[in-house]
């Protein structure tokens, strides 16, 4: 009553004092704030009127662009296009599954790319040295702290055996300066030039995703970096790497004598240093690396580590049947920035999403977070799985889950470090890959079940508020049909294993299809990955494509 008596025109005149005489309207409000300034000039109407005429303007293109989009977000639905979103914490493996498809669906674009990866290769290189010689000079400061308080004879034989690994630290250090000095020119080229207060100062460095396609030669991009900043051409970058490559060569015998030396190698058996997969990678191979005409292979672009910064976009033309047969359908993949700081910049790409691949490193469990060293990294996975399965613009999507780096995890496990001393609850349990795997997994599992099961309630309430039933089952709820999105009621998984509910269906068969009562329960597909394994890697990206495009085929013929 309130609300329409105060909607209506008011009974008593407008007061001329308060509110002065509008040509257009008395009551108008609107009208009143965007009248013409009362004692215009001639020069100031027509300044009006032309700001006027480029705020219209300006707002007929933002209209025109909006609909655009929706009309091109409709086209690409309506032809099956598959919007898959690569999501998990930094450090995951996002970045290197979208190379293991770029390998896999678009061979000839990395190719194109081979060379300018030598310039992240080498940054990695003088990164990791420079980890090494932090390591073994805090470890040999500490030595001599503990050993001066002591108060040990300064000819005593630790010391003396200290001083002369010290010296020898030294000497490799000079020898190894000329290639170290790289560094930063390096890493400016790679992130072109933008200042960045980057969130892991003691090894990472940002780069905008795409910096490798500015290939100024080159007419078939498939890639486009959507958050776009100036980078560098790749071949101001290729110009850059041969001089380093030179110098690498001059010195690769003396970054082998740095990671095979007694006291480095006694550092890292007593994880008084912990190298990064991909550091020791590519010490280990110094050799290989550094030789004249060095082109990095595969493996070594799989290796190569650049943070992502932003979201990048990359366009696959995938064939229906399998490899290279059949007809083709467009996939979007979005490939994140994946630290704490970045997340909030994924929100808007959850709408039409497709698919999320989530990427959970599950070696990561004696880990700690670069953006807070008090959050376990597995903690800080799971919590994010957990946001990501309970988003409700999500509550549809085709969810995969990737526990990933399952090789890392083995060889942790292989080499006796224990899973309970960083994650107390894992408890007496034991010490093998695949109880630690069956442990994570259930944890995993545990909130897609909880979020189910607030989808659930939601949905109901919602159906109750319309007249529907609500059952007094919390993860059913009534409703007439079946669900909008196949995936969501559908518990099919391409190798009919490592289903979230136990239940194998090869067949991809959905359940209770047409029946008035439907268990909110989403798809979800899960692998123990190494993303590093090409060949396995690729045999699950093929099986997931497949029934993301079962899926997405059912859902083109909806629209
Ligand atoms: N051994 C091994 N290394 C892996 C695996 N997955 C990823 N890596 C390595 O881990 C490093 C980090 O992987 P990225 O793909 O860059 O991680 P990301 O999720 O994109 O990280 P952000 O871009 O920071 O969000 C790379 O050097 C990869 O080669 C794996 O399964 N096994
Ligand atoms: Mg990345």
């Amino acid at each position: 009553m309130h609300a329409l008596a105060s909607s209506r025109r008011p009974a008593y005149p407008p007061n001329p004092l308060i509110r002065p005489a509008s040509l257009e309207s008395h009551d108008d409000p609107l009208a009143f704030v965007t009248r013409p300034p009362l004692h215009e000039s001639p020069q100031e109407r027509q300044a009006r009127l032309r700001a006027e005429h480029d705020a219209r303007l300006h707002s007929e293109a933002i209209d025109a662009k909006l609909s655009l989009e929706r009309d091109q977000i409709r086209r690409r639905k309506a032809a099956g296009e598959v919007k898959l979103l690569l999501l998990g914490q930094a450090e995951s493996g996002k970045s290197t599954l979208q190379k293991q498809f770029q390998f896999l669906y678009a061979p000839h674009s990395i190719n194109n790319e081979r060379t300018s990866w030598r310039a992240v290769i080498f940054l990695n290189i003088i990164r990791s040295i420079k980890v090494v010689f932090d390591a073994v000079f805090l470890n040999l400061d500490l030595r001599e702290q503990a050993h001066s308080n002591q108060r040990r004879p300064a000819s005593s034989t630790s010391n003396i055996s200290d001083d002369v690994i010290r010296l020898d630290m030294i000497n490799i250090k000079a020898r190894l300066e000329p290639f170290l000095q790289f560094e930063d020119r390096l890493a400016s080229q790679l992130i072109g030039g933008i200042q960045l207060s980057s969130a892991t100062p003691k090894k990472g460095f940002y780069v905008r995703s795409g910096w490798q396609w500015n290939l100024p030669h080159r007419s078939d991009r498939s890639h486009t970096d959507i958050t776009n900043l100036g980078r560098p051409s790749t071949t101001e970058l290729d110009e850059m790497t041969e001089p380093i490559l030179g110098i690498l060569i001059e010195c690769g015998g003396e970054i082998h004598t740095l990671r095979t030396h007694a006291f480095v190698q006694r550092l890292i058996q007593s994880r008084k240093l912990k190298l990064d997969e991909w550091s020791d990678y590519f010490l280990v191979n110094i050799r290989r690396i550094a030789t004249p005409n060095y082109m990095p292979t595969d493996s070594d672009i799989l290796r190569a580590r650049v943070q992502t910064m932003g979201i990048s976009e990359h366009q696959f033309t995938v064939s229906q049947n399998g490899v290279g047969a059949g007809s083709s359908l467009p996939w979007l993949l979005y490939d994140v920035g994946g630290s704490r700081g970045q997340r909030h910049t994924w929100a808007p790409f959850f709408e039409d999403a497709t698919a999320v691949i989530f990427m959970a490193p599950i070696s990561a469990f004696d880990q700690y977070l670069d953006e807070d060293y008090r959050v376990n990294r597995v903690q800080d996975s799971l919590e994010l799985f957990g946001q990501i399965v309970e988003n409700e613009l999500l509550r549809d999507v085709h969810m995969v889950l990737f526990f990933n780096k399952a090789d890392i995890l083995a060889k942790k496990l292989e080499q006796g470090v224990e899973v309970t001393r960083y994650i107390t609850s894992y408890g007496t349990r034991p010490n093998t890959y695949h109880e630690v795997c069956a442990y994570f997994k259930e944890h995993f599992m545990k909130m897609c079940t909880r979020a189910d099961k607030k989808h659930a309630e939601a949905k109901a309430a919602k159906l109750a508020g319309k007249g529907y039933i609500h059952s007094s089952s919390s993860t059913q709820i009534h409703r007439p049909g079946a669900m909008k999105n196949a995936s969501s009621s559908k518990q099919s998984n391409a190798n009919g294993k490592d289903n979230i509910n136990g239940k194998k269906d090869v067949n991809g068969k959905e359940r209770e299809k047409d029946g008035p009562k439907e268990e909110y329960k989403r798809a979800l597909f899960t692998h123990f990955t190494s993303m590093v394994d090409t060949k396995s890697t690729q045999k699950i990206i093929v099986a997931v494509h497949d029934s993301l495009l079962r899926e997405s085929l059912k859902h083109a013929k909806l629209l």
